[in-house]
């Protein structure tokens, strides 16, 4: 017996249930407060800052919504990262264009997509979701959303990006870097002490994209997905091949079906591996969370890792991947 389902049928013969665990609705082991591995916050890659924010306040009581966007928020902020928010590597017309959303414990979505000029993408995505009829807004229709809610507009593009994407153009080769800097986009899933799961995710994309390009970031259901019910999923690398596959969509299924998040992660990239023989020349990484706050993870290169927030503890934390080299 797997240990995950020994822990639980053992707390339940503990109550003196001896009947088949799958009988038992998520909501009765959710409050049956046998296994506790939550308040806890995850985001993928290496970005403890994030995780610590969000883990903390969650521990002092914040929801899961509330925690994944100050969470991700910490890195839209930050100008080192040239992969998410201010800072964010153009495309090949110089343009910083993001992409960003949220799910909340409700089912409720926001997304925004292709915005510019706002250092905070997730935030006008979670006034999309509260304050709109609608889950997404793009463009010059998000940008002007954004400002009529009190967003002040900004120049992201940075020196540093601005220099970088200038030596791009002498070659304009679009390639798009597996693991970069060993850190990219982020999406993050919290679970707070109710044990309600909230996500978001939030990105400037693959640099020197085609102005336009849109990738899964900002696509419930791709970059990230929930279902209060049975857990939440986030993505990230190539995002076409995250978007062919509705891979978020697909690790909640997964679970839904019996899988843990390990063997739901992993699943999801062996899809993607299995149908694309150029799979070798991209990354793909998932993690994912299930209702008892068990983390898995699985990418198809080695190098990627997930931050994660519990217990007053921070790691990082290598994910298994399909290449080992
Ligand atoms: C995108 N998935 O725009 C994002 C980028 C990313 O690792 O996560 N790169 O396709």
């Amino acid at each position: 017996m797997k240990r995950r389902k020994f822990i639980q049928n053992s707390g339940l013969l503990g109550l003196g249930l001896t009947a088949s665990l799958e009988i038992y609705p998520q909501s009765f082991l959710k409050h049956s407060n046998m296994i506790k591995n939550y308040p806890v916050a995850v985001a993928t890659w290496n970005f403890q800052n994030a995780t610590k924010m969000a883990g903390t306040m969650l521990s002092n009581g914040a929801t899961a919504l509330d925690a994944v966007e100050k969470g991700v928020m910490v890195e839209e902020a930050n100008l080192k990262n040239t992969t998410v928010g201010n800072g964010g590597a153009p495309d090949r017309d110089g343009n910083v264009t993001l992409d960003a959303c949220i799910m909340s414990p409700a089912g409720d979505a926001g997304a925004v997509v292709y915005l510019k000029e706002i250092e905070h993408p997730v935030s006008v995505a979670r006034r999309v979701m509260e304050k709109t009829p609608h889950v997404m807004l793009a463009g010059e229709g998000a940008l002007q959303f954004a400002i009529q809610e009190g967003f002040q507009k900004k120049n992201l593009l940075t020196e540093e990006s601005e220099k970088a994407w200038k030596k791009w153009l002498e070659h304009k080769e679009y390639k798009p870097i597996i693991n970069i800097e060993n850190h990219d986009t982020i999406g993050m899933l919290c679970m707070d002490e109710n044990g309600d799961i909230a996500a978001a995710c939030t990105t400037s994309g693959l640099s020197y994209k085609m102005n336009g390009r849109v990738g899964d970031s900002p696509i419930i259901g791709a970059g990230l997905f929930i279902d209060n019910e049975v857990g939440g999923a986030v993505g990230t690398g190539m995002g076409e091949a995250i978007m062919k596959s509705v891979g978020s969509f697909l690790i909640v299924e997964l679970m839904r079906n019996g899988m843990s998040p390990q063997e739901a992660c992993k699943e999801t990239v062996m899809r993607t591996i299995r149908k694309d023989p150029k799979y070798k020349k991209f990354q793909v990484a998932y993690v994912a969370m299930n209702k008892q706050g068990e983390i898995g993870s699985y990418c198809i290169h080695k190098g990627f890792s997930y931050a994660k927030f519990h217990n007053g503890e921070s790691s990082d934390n290598l994910s298994e991947s399909y290449l080992k080299g």
